[in-house]
């Protein structure tokens, strides 16, 4: 392992943090994870599951812990994947959201400069469509892409373009490698489950098993350009192997409701209308909806030969395969 390549990802415990993890160690990477708290919860599953995987305790809003974190893995890569990255509790805890999510990111770049590693360390921004906002009046018809305008519409999505812009500034005034990865939803069996996707695969694999007689969802029509995770850490993976730092788009380039999500995922067990499972609950509406959500994937897929592979039958269908699979089990240790 003596001249592997190192890469330290924040936000390890999370759903990309693992699929890269995976990704990074299958090639020959020696792979390091920033882990907050005294005692992360998911700290045993992530140890369980990736062993190779070395832990550094820190926190994005504690920028001494980040410099040591930088030192100790004096890393070839940086992925900055830690955020509060849930919408809707961006909502209720707006100024933790900015401190993580928007500073955080410049505690991160602050760690990499001030240890002289500005010149030997790529660092990946973990961007977001969510910048976007999917207003008519900004809404491309093709899909957005790299040049498309801003319009967030929540706490997250403002903090994440502060984040943005905060990457790519320290692109261009310390001519480091930022690239900065602009990722439509991706989602898949890592996924946690407050996010609708999954919320809805393990809600229907438990009413499958009786585990649990219906759902509680907020708004059904909004539409997202839904893809799978794993295919997505590969396109994160690319953008630092690239010649120059710059920015991607990664989307599947097709956009499907909650509604539609709903009726395949109900289909895999068998059920053709699944009305009478949904329940609407306003605790789940949000205040400013993004109401449609569509990538143009065309740069990342002709700069960086990135392809997503996954399409959105088989997203579902892989979510509700694991997670029939996981209650399953879960239920017969029960
Ligand atoms: P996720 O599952 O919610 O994971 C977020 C990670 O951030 C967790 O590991 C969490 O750790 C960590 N974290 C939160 N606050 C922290 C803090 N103060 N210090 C250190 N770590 C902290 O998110 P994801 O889906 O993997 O997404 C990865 C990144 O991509 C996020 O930045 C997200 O905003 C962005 N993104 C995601 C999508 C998507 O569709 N998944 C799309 C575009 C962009 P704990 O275990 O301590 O909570
Ligand atoms: O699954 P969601 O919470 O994801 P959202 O808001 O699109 O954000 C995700 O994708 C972003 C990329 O575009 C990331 F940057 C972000 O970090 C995160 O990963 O909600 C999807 C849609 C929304 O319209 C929401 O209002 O589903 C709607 N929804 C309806 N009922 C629900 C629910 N969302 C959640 N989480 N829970 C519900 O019960």
């Amino acid at each position: 392992m003596a001249d592997a390549k190192r890469a330290l990802i924040t936000g390890i415990t999370g759903q990309d943090g693992g699929h890269l993890a995976a990704l990074l160690h299958e090639k020959g990477y020696e792979v390091f994870g920033l882990i907050r708290g005294q005692n992360n919860p998911r700290r045993e599953q992530v140890v369980a599951e990736f062993p190779f995987v070395t832990l550094i305790e820190g926190d994005l809003i504690d920028p001494t812990s980040l410099v040591r974190a930088v030192e100790v893995s004096d890393p070839h890569e940086l992925y900055n994947l830690a955020a509060i990255s849930h919408v809707g509790y961006s909502f209720k805890n707006p100024t933790l959201t900015a401190d993580v999510t928007a500073k955080g990111v410049l505690n991160v770049l602050e760690a990499v400069r001030i240890t002289g590693r500005a010149q030997h360390t790529r660092v990946y921004q973990a961007s977001t469509s969510e910048m976007f906002g999917g207003l008519d009046y900004n809404r491309p018809g093709a899909g957005y892409n790299e040049n498309s305008l801003f319009h967030p519409r929540s706490p997250y999505g403002v903090a994440k373009l502060y984040g943005h812009w905060i990457a790519k500034n320290y692109r261009e005034s310390y001519d480091m490698f930022v690239a900065c990865g602009i990722l439509f939803n991706h989602e898949g069996e890592r996924r946690g489950v407050e996010f609708v996707t999954r919320k809805i695969t393990h809600a229907v694999a438990r009413i499958k098993l009786g585990l649990q007689p219906n759902i509680e969802l907020g708004d059904l029509w909004p539409k997202r350009d839904w893809g799978y995770a794993g295919d997505f850490v590969e396109g994160m993976w690319r953008m630092l192997q690239h010649t120059e730092p710059d920015d991607f788009v990664l989307a599947t380039g097709e956009t499907h409701s909650i509604e539609e999500f709903l009726t395949l995922a109900f289909a895999e067990i068998g059920i053709d209308d699944w009305k009478p499972y949904v329940v609407q609950n306003p605790a789940f509406m949000r205040p400013a909806e993004v109401d449609i959500l569509l990538g143009d994937p065309t740069k990342a897929e002709q700069v960086l030969g990135w392809k997503r592979k996954v399409d959105f039958p088989g997203l579902v269908k892989l979510m509700v395969e694991h997670d029939l699979a996981d209650q399953a089990r879960k239920a017969a240790i029960a």
